[in-house]
């Protein structure tokens, strides 16, 4: 289903970019680092009918991914924004098109695209998650546990979580702390949904110690390889009865179909950053859901920004597995928006006011500011 009715065009006048610091509750820690504060920048678009707010999810260091703030900051500001600018008025489907010659930079093409296309929702009063193709009005809510001091400390940590009400435990695991830390969550709380996520840390050459999580009988493992390992993924998904999902090596849609058809992974995490937006984000779903292959909602500590846009994309009918989509709690005690997702029941509701549906608290968002830029035409 790709996107039933396209969005009106918007006159931008615009683009203010900001960097926050926005402290988290707990650090969070996974196989390439810990972080105890969230640097994100957000985008605002300036428009002849009102504004749109998008989010460039890279972090301060290039770990996770080759992005990074200070990265996307300058090519926003030097190439994107100005490139849109040009075009002056555009449709939200047309931002991958004028940005398209620029290699790369997926992060921060996707935060451009999400304020273009929320000024135009909300221009036009629709929600988000009516034009993505949403027919869920609340989503599953998983939780991704970050690396904690010890199998003990996790299985603490996981208890919480579970009274919550979460749905479906992500363990991150590493080298060393990987099946210890797997039987001592699936030990104390039994036939829980669960899965673990490796963000890369391995070789094929660790293929026997994967194998040993096999007996968990987990939902998927992530991304045990690195980014471009396609040929070995394949190899060890051959190797592996816990189905292999691919993050990170997913970057577009054409990645997604070259790994399905290569046999590299049979469950894909759909991240709108990561591959360039949300309406890419859409592409890989249509993909998967015609070719039956599952696919879940992943996270990159969004504010209430990017949180809202996942849970509208998590409603699409392709999305069967719970996906990162979790409350605003989990990682922070105040958000940069006035009603920040909460948990019920285990679930999180897709906003239904026009375009992200949320509104902006500027108070947080001043307070969190680090630093600031205005591009006009
Ligand atoms: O937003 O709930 C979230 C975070 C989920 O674990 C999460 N994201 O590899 O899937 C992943 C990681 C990427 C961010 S790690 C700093
Ligand atoms: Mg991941």
């Amino acid at each position: 289903m790709p996107i039933a009715r396209p969005a009106d065009p918007v006159t931008l006048d615009g683009f203010e970019l900001r960097v926050l610091h926005l402290p988290l509750v707990s650090p969070f820690t996974t196989s390439f680092g810990t972080e105890t504060v969230r640097e994100v920048i957000v985008v605002r678009a300036l428009t002849a009918d009102g504004e749109g707010w998008g989010e460039i999810v890279t972090q301060a260091d290039p770990l996770y991914s080759s992005e990074y703030t200070q990265g996307a900051w300058d090519v926003a500001l030097r190439f994107f924004a100005p490139a849109l600018l040009d075009r002056r008025t555009l449709a939200p489907e047309d931002v991958t098109g004028v940005l398209e010659p620029f290699k790369g930079h997926r992060m921060a093409k996707a935060g451009l695209e999400l304020a273009v296309l929320d000024a135009a929702l909300r221009a036009a009063g629709r929600p988000l998650g009516e034009y993505l193709g949403a027919v869920r009005d609340r989503v599953p809510s998983g939780v991704s546990v970050g690396i904690q001091r010890d199998p003990a400390a996790l299985v603490d940590t996981v208890a919480g979580y579970l009274d919550e009400g979460y749905v479906r435990i992500k363990l991150k695991i590493r080298p060393g702390r990987d099946v210890g830390d797997t039987a001592a969550v699936r030990d104390a709380f039994g036939a829980i949904p669960l899965q673990v996520d490796a963000n890369s840390a391995y070789t094929l050459a660790d293929a026997d110690t994967l194998a040993e999580l096999d007996r968990f009988d987990l939902l998927l493992i992530e991304q045990p390889l690195q980014e471009d390992d396609i040929v070995d993924h394949a190899t060890l998904a051959r190797r592996l009865r816990t189905p292999v999902c691919l993050d990170e090596s997913i970057v577009s849609d054409k990645a997604a179909a070259d790994a399905l058809a290569l046999g590299a992974a049979s469950i894909i995490n759909i991240k709108a950053g990561r591959v360039g937006g949300y309406l890419e984000a859409v592409r890989i779903h249509d993909r998967c859901l015609g070719a039956g292959v599952p696919v879940w909602c992943g996270g990159m500590l969004e504010t209430g920004i990017g949180r809202a846009a996942n849970a509208a994309l998590a409603a699409l009918p392709g999305f069967t597995l719970p996906g990162d989509v979790s409350a605003s709690d989990r990682f922070y005690t105040r958000d940069i928006v006035t009603e920040p997702a909460v948990l019920e029941h285990g679930h999180v509701r897709v906003p239904t006011g026009p375009g992200l549906g949320v509104q902006i608290d500027p108070v947080a968002l001043d307070e969190f500011t680090v630093a600031r830029e205005t591009l006009t035409r």
